[in-house]
């Protein structure tokens, strides 16, 4: 009977601190850098140099209108499809062009299917010229 506990509470204790490295995770990641969100970074390239995990957070910071610079927002697709043709009238908005500032919009990384994201300005000029789109896939 003893042995038995002591190797149920060995096996929770083993499980709890595989459990942990995880639940303390919660890394954020500036979506292009110091470059921030923009019209021509290559943001699938940018992606590949990180690995995103479940609870991690993506920041968007680009700047409102100004009446000199160009407007971003962010858009998510449901689907690779809808996401390779830029088919913006299919993406939910998930930022508006005034939610990039200051602090920037804030998006935590909670589903384990992809997240298709773009920039859904121009009815997706900047999605399909601009670059402005990239896959991320969230491990658990
Ligand atoms: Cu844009």
């Amino acid at each position: 009977m003893t042995m038995k506990v002591s190797a149920s509470v060995v096996a929770l204790v083993s499980i709890l601190l595989m459990l942990v490295p995880l639940a303390a995770r919660a890394d954020e990641f500036i979506v292009g850098d110091d470059q921030h969100w923009r019209f021509g970074l290559n943001y699938t390239a940018w992606a590949y140099e990180y690995t995103f995990v479940w609870n991690d957070t993506l920041v968007f910071k680009y700047d409102p209108p100004n009446g000199t610079n160009i407007p971003h927002n962010v858009v998510l697709f449901n689907n690779i499809h809808d996401y390779d043709a830029c088919n913006i009238n299919k993406s939910t908005l998930l930022a508006n062009v005034t939610q990039g500032a200051g602090e920037g919009f804030r998006i935590r990384l909670l589903n384990l299917t992809p997240y298709y994201f773009a920039c859904g300005i121009h009815e997706g000029f900047h999605c399909r010229n601009g670059t402005m789109k990239f896959t991320v896939i969230t491990l658990d």
